[in-house]
């Protein structure tokens, strides 16, 4: 019978088959390492708003692939609901670990719960959580927010300590209820108010970005005759003040002091330019301590439960010798 053999040989080829793909299946089903042993990291980045944050995702892909680690980054233009998503997304991907920086502090308990329920460990970068259950992510890594802004309000009240009446200070403040907005303010103000002669007549947010700080600086402008300091959260946001600032017939850095946190290449050169007068520096690289830490989550290995990046404070000249030098 000429069909036989051949149904033989079908049926023989079908179970390989079948056999193969459910170990192939196997693999990405067990949410071990990726189908080549890699470990796989699922990481929601909150935009690209900002200088700060391109050198942020440059260093995390440049460390992912030094590390050899399989990298799934996804880009939430500055939407949390867009990071929601992406964490869900990796959940169904069974990745290895999580990492994210959250765009906002507040509304993560629900999907950081499903992370957990999933199994896979969660790390914080750069921005931080409110929630109150710290089981629901493995370490935090970033920066000292509140400390950036105090060292800003420091140096200020340094600088103004002979002043004989009111010096009016605007702030641009960063995204709205984000860590590092709500902890810069907190800082800038608890330092500056040492010195009851430092007023902060107007404080708005410009969301971390050149437009939006060009947009508020040119409000405050209009709306206030006598200017004498800028705080603005981020160097981009002190960058497009400058253009209001300018715009409006004053000089940066002499009519109205400039006091920025960052200390990105850009900020730094207006720094060294006399356009901005002193920085607070917020360092990006965050990557190669992030890669460390997905492995020590991943192979379950203890780690501290906050990872605090070294950081200084820049003036004119300190950026003029620095510059050179800057990675970001
Ligand atoms: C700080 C980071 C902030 C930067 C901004 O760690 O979250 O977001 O200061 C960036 O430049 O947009």
């Amino acid at each position: 019978m000429p069909s036989r053999p051949w149904r033989a040989a079908a049926t023989a080829l079908a179970t390989v088959l079948l056999v193969g793909s459910v170990a192939a299946c196997g693999n990405s089903d067990t949410g071990d390492a990726g189908n080549d042993g890699k470990i796989v990291l699922g990481f929601s980045q909150v935009g690209a708003e900002s200088g700060w944050r391109t050198a942020n995702t440059t260093s995390i892909k440049e460390s992912a692939a030094a590390a050899g680690i399989e990298l799934k980054f996804d880009d939430a233009q500055q939407k949390q609901e867009n990071q929601i998503k992406a964490i869900r997304n990796f959940i169904q991907q069974k990745v290895d670990v999580i990492a994210f920086s959250p765009v906002v502090e507040s509304g993560w308990d629900t999907v950081l719960k499903e992370a957990k329920d999933a199994d896979i460990p969660v790390i914080l970068t750069d921005r931080s959580v409110d929630s109150a259950d710290k089981s629901l992510y493995k370490t935090f890594i970033g920066s000292d927010f509140v400390k950036e802004g105090r060292l800003a309000g420091e140096w200020l009240v340094e600088q103004k300590k002979g002043a004989s009446g009111p010096v009016n200070i605007v702030e641009l403040q960063g995204t709205t209820g984000s860590a590092p907005a709500n902890d810069r303010k907190k800082g800038f103000a608890e330092a500056t108010a040492a010195n009851p002669n430092l007023k902060i007549i107007a404080s708005q947010s410009g969301d971390f970005t050149r437009a939006g700080g060009k947009q508020v600086m040119e409000q405050f402008l209009k709306a206030n005759p006598k200017i004498d300091v800028l705080f603005a959260h981020n160097d981009d946001m002190g960058l497009g003040a400058l253009e209001a600032i300018t715009a409006a017939g004053k000089v940066p850095g002499k009519d109205i002091t400039i006091i920025t946190i960052d200390a990105v290449k850009d900020g730094m050169q207006a720094l060294a330019d006399g356009k901005f007068n002193f920085i607070a520096e917020c360092s990006p690289l965050l990557g190669p301590q992030l890669m460390d830490l997905a492995k020590k989550a991943h192979d379950g290995e203890q780690v501290a439960p906050r990872i605090e990046t070294e950081e200084t404070t820049f003036t004119q000249d300190q950026a003029k010798a620095a510059l050179p030098n800057r990675k970001y």
